[in-house]
C-alpha cells in the first residue's frame, strides 16, 4: 500500500459542518505509529488552510483512545515525525482541538489530549501518563502540561507512579472538561462548535501556586515509592522545570530525558516484561480453544494459602466456596479473611459496601462434597503427595464430570495427583504465590494430559483474577521453585567456601532483589525445608555437595523470624535480622569439619555465581520444555522472587551480558559444584532475546 493510502487509512478526516472530526483508526490499541503520527501532522495542517472548520476533534475507533506511543519503535532511533511535532502543530493552531476519549488515553494518547483545547471522556475511560514503568519519562510534554493543570505535587504523584486514573477522577482535578453519557462523539462535536473562535492553550498556562513544601513532600514520597529510579528522579526534575523554566527550554529538556532514558538498559528491560506479559498465555496449539465459562469456584484447605486464593476469587467477583474438614480452621480462615478485608477499607482501598460484598462471596463449610460442586476446585491442602491423592480421589467422585480440579502444589508431580481421578484431561496446577490475593504471579502448570479446553479455561480464570498466567510443565518446582532451588543452593555452597550470609544477602540485595537468599530463608521459615530434606536424605547421591549448615540450625531450634533465630538474630522489636555470632562460629566449625579453607568473596563474585546458576538452570527447564519461553522464565523470577524488575529477568540480564564470560563463569560453577551439576545450553536458550 502507498504512504498516502496508509495515512488515509489510519487518519480519516471527516467534516461535520464547520467541525473536522479526525478519527485515528490503528488497531489493536491506536498506538501512535511513525504512519498515525505523520498521518495527524498532514491533517492538523490540512485543517489549518481549510477555512470552512471552525474547530476540531481527535477521536479513535475500535475500543481505545490511543493507548501511546508505539513501544516497539522505541528500541531504534524514532523517525521524524516524532509526538512533539503532532503536539505542537495542535498548539501551534488557531483552531480549536476537542479530544474524545473512549477506553484509555495512556501516555503519549494522553498527552495528545492535553494539547487539546478541551477533552470529554466516557465514563469508563482511564486516562494517565505510564512512562516511569516502561522506564522512561512522558516524552510529548507530559511533564509540562499536566503540572500546569494540576500543580506540581499532583502531577508528581501521578507520573511517578504511573497511576491510571478513571475518568471521574480526572474531572475533579481538571483534567477532563466533562463525562459523556451517551454520544460521546456528538458531545465533543458541540463542544467544539461551542469553542470555535476561542484557543485555550494549556502551554500559555502558569502552573497554580502552591506551597513548595507539599512539592518537596511530593517529591520525597515519589522517590522512596520509586526506589529513585533513574526515571522517577529525571520526572521530577522534569515536572520542576514546569514552574522555573521558560516553556520551549523545558520541553527540550524533556524530550532529551525522555531519548536517554529510551536508549537505557532499564528501558529495554521494561519493555521487555511488557510484551513478554502479553505472550506469555500465547501457544499456537490454544488459539482457536473456547474455554469454558467458570462462574464458581472451591478452594479446598483453608490454611494461609488457600484462604488467600479465596480471596482473589472473591475480588474478581467469583461466587467462592471455602473448605476445610474442620469447622474450627474454616471459621480461623474466615475470620482472618474478615480482618484483611477490613484492613483495606481502613487503607482506603475499597469502601466498606464493596468489603461487605467480598465478604458476601466467601462461603464455608466443612464438606467436601458439597465444595466439589463448582466449576473449579482448587485444592491447598498440605504438601504430601497421598494426602493430596486421596483429596483428588474424592473430588473426583463428587464433582459434576465438567468441573476443572486443580492442584495449588508448589512442587509435586501433577501427573500423579491426575492419576488420582477418572478426568485427567481436566486436572491441572494452579500454583499461587503467598499471599495469594497480593502476588500476581500464578503458574498454570499442564499436565501430561490436560486439555487445551481446561489449560484455555484456567488461563481465562488467571486473568479474570488480574493475575500474571505463565505456563509451565510438570517437573520438580515447575519453573520458579526449580530454579531458586539452584540459587538457594549455591548460596549456600558460597557460605561454606568463606561468605557469610550477610554478606551474600548484601550482594544479592545490592544487584536490586529485595531480600537475599538467607534473609527469604528466615521469613519463610527453616523447618519445612528441614522436613524435605530428611524425607529425600536417604536417596541422596554421597557425591553430591551437601551443605549441612542449615540442618545445624534447625537441630537447635532456629527455625527463622518466628523463632527469632535462623541465619539471623531478630532480637525484640528489630525488623532486620543481625548477624549473630554463633551463626559465624557454626559456619566455620562446619567448613573446617569439611577440610575446606574459607576464603573471600567480593561482592561481584556472588552476584554472578548466583546469577550464573539461575541462567544455567533456566536453559535446563527450557531444554526440558517445562518452560515454553525465555521471556516466560523472566516474568516469574521477576514477578514472584524479587528479581529485579529493572534488570527485565535473569535470562535478558544474561543476554546483555559478554558470552565469553558468561560461559566461563558458567563452567566455573560447574567445576565448584562437581557432581550432578548440569550443563544447560545457555546460547539456545538466550537466542530469541538476541534475535
Ligand atoms: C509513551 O506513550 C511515551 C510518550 O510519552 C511518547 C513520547 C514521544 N505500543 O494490553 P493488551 C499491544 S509510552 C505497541 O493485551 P488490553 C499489546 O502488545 C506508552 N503495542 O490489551 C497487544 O499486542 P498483541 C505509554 C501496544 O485491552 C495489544 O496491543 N502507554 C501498546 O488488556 C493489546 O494489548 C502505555 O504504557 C503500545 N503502546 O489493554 C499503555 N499498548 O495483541 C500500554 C498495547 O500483539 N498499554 N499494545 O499481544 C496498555 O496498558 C494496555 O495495552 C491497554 C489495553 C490498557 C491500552
Amino acid at each position: 500500500m502507498s504512504e498516502v493510502a496508509d495515512a488515509a487509512r489510519v487518519v480519516s478526516v471527516v467534516r461535520r459542518g464547520d467541525i473536522a472530526v479526525l478519527t485515528i483508526d490503528n488497531p489493536p490499541v491506536n498506538a501512535a505509529s511513525k504512519t498515525v503520527r505523520s498521518a495527524l501532522l498532514a491533517a492538523i495542517r490540512e485543517i489549518e488552510k481549510e477555512p470552512a472548520v471552525a474547530a476540531a476533534v481527535i477521536a479513535c475507533a475500535g475500543k481505545t483512545f490511543m493507548a501511546g506511543a508505539d513501544i516497539r519503535e522505541f528500541g531504534r532511533p524514532i523517525e521524524e515525525p516524532a509526538l512533539p511535532a503532532v503536539v505542537a502543530a495542535i498548539l501551534a493552531s488557531r483552531k480549536p482541538f476537542v479530544a474524545a476519549i473512549q477506553g484509555a488515553a495512556l501516555g503519549g494518547g494522553f498527552e495528545l489530549a492535553l494539547a487539546c483545547d478541551a477533552r470529554v471522556a466516557t465514563k469508563d475511560a482511564v486516562v494517565g501518563l505510564p512512562e516511569v514503568t516502561l522506564g522512561i519519562i512522558p516524552g510529548a510534554g507530559g511533564t509540562q502540561h499536566l503540572p500546569r493543570i494540576v500543580g506540581l505535587a499532583k502531577a508528581i504523584d501521578l507520573i511517578c507512579s504511573g497511576r491510571r486514573m478513571r475518568a471521574a477522577q480526572a474531572l475533579e482535578l481538571g483534567l477532563l472538561d466533562r463525562i459523556v453519557e451517551g454520544d460521546l462523539l456528538g458531545e465533543a462535536i458541540a463542544l467544539a462548535r461551542s469553542l470555535a473562535g476561542r484557543k485555550s492553550r494549556v502551554s500559555e498556562r502558569r502552573t497554580p501556586a502552591e506551597d513548595p513544601a507539599l512539592v518537596e513532600e511530593a517529591a520525597q514520597a515519589a522517590l522512596k515509592a520509586g526506589r529513585k529510579r533513574p526515571q522517577v528522579v529525571a520526572a521530577i526534575e522534569s515536572i520542576r522545570r514546569s514552574s522555573s523554566m521558560p516553556y520551549a527550554e523545558a520541553l527540550d529538556a524533556e524530550r532529551k530525558a525522555f531519548n536517554t532514558l529510551r536508549e537505557g538498559t532499564e528501558a529495554a528491560a521494561l519493555r521487555y516484561l511488557f510484551f513478554a506479559e502479553r505472550e506469555s498465555t500465547k501457544l499456537p496449539e490454544l488459539e482457536g480453544v473456547a474455554p469454558q465459562h467458570i462462574a464458581s469456584a472451591s478452594v479446598i484447605g483453608a490454611g494461609t494459602m488457600g484462604a488467600g486464593i479465596a480471596m482473589s476469587f472473591a475480588d474478581a467477583g467469583y461466587e467462592v466456596v471455602l473448605m476445610d474438614r474442620d469447622d474450627a480452621a474454616v471459621e480461623r480462615a474466615f475470620e482472618r479473611v474478615r480482618k484483611a478485608y477490613a484492613g483495606s477499607v481502613a487503607a482506603g482501598r475499597i469502601d466498606e459496601a464493596e468489603c461487605q460484598r467480598r465478604v458476601a462471596r466467601i462461603r464455608r463449610t466443612a464438606d467436601l462434597a458439597a465444595a466439589a460442586q463448582s466449576d473449579l476446585v482448587i485444592e491447598a491442602v498440605f504438601e504430601d503427595m497421598a494426602i493430596k491423592k486421596e483429596v483428588f480421589a474424592q473430588l473426583d467422585r463428587a464433582a459434576p464430570p465438567a468441573t476443572i480440579l486443580a492442584t495449588n502444589t508448589s512442587y509435586l508431580d501433577v501427573d500423579e495427583i491426575a492419576s488420582a481421578t477418572s478426568r485427567a484431561p481436566q486436572v491441572l496446577g494452579l500454583h499461587f504465590f503467598s499471599p495469594a490475593h497480593i502476588m500476581r504471579l500464578l503458574e498454570v502448570v499442564r499436565a501430561r494430559r490436560t486439555s487445551p479446553e481446561t489449560l484455555a479455561t484456567a488461563l481465562e480464570v488467571g486473568r479474570r483474577l488480574r493475575k500474571l498466567p505463565v505456563i509451565a510443565r510438570v517437573g520438580d518446582g515447575f519453573i520458579g521453585n526449580r530454579i531458586y532451588a539452584a540459587y538457594r543452593r549455591q548460596a549456600e555452597l558460597m557460605v561454606e567456601e568463606g561468605a557469610m550470609p550477610e554478606e551474600v544477602d548484601a550482594a544479592i540485595e545490592a544487584f536490586g532483589f529485595a531480600m537475599g537468599p538467607f534473609a527469604v530463608s528466615d521469613l519463610a521459615g527453616l523447618d519445612i525445608a528441614w522436613m524435605n530434606r530428611k524425607r529425600l536424605a536417604p536417596t541422596r547421591d554421597p557425591r553430591t555437595r551437601y551443605v549441612e549448615i542449615a540442618d545445624r540450625l534447625c537441630e537447635r531450634g532456629r527455625f527463622g523470624q518466628k523463632t527469632r533465630a535462623g541465619w539471623y538474630r531478630y532480637p525484640e522489636g528489630a525488623r532486620r535480622g543481625q548477624p549473630d555470632p554463633e551463626v559465624a562460629t557454626m559456619i566455620e566449625e562446619h567448613s573446617k569439619t569439611k577440610g575446606i579453607a574459607r576464603r573471600g568473596f567480593t561482592r561481584e563474585e556472588i552476584q554472578w555465581r548466583a546469577l550464573v546458576t539461575m541462567v544455567n538452570e533456566a536453559a535446563l527447564l527450557l531444554a526440558e520444555g517445562i518452560a515454553s519461553r525465555a521471556s516466560d522464565v523472566d516474568l516469574v523470577l521477576v514477578n514472584g522472587y524479587g528479581f529485579p524488575k529493572h534488570e527485565g529477568g535473569p535470562l535478558f540480564w544474561a543476554s546483555r551480558q559478554d558470552a565469553a564470560r558468561l560461559s566461563a563463569e558458567v563452567d566455573r560453577v560447574a567445576q565448584i559444584t562437581g557432581h550432578g551439576f548440569k550443563r544447560g545450553d545457555i546460547d539456545a536458550a538466550l537466542a530469541p532475546l538476541k534475535g
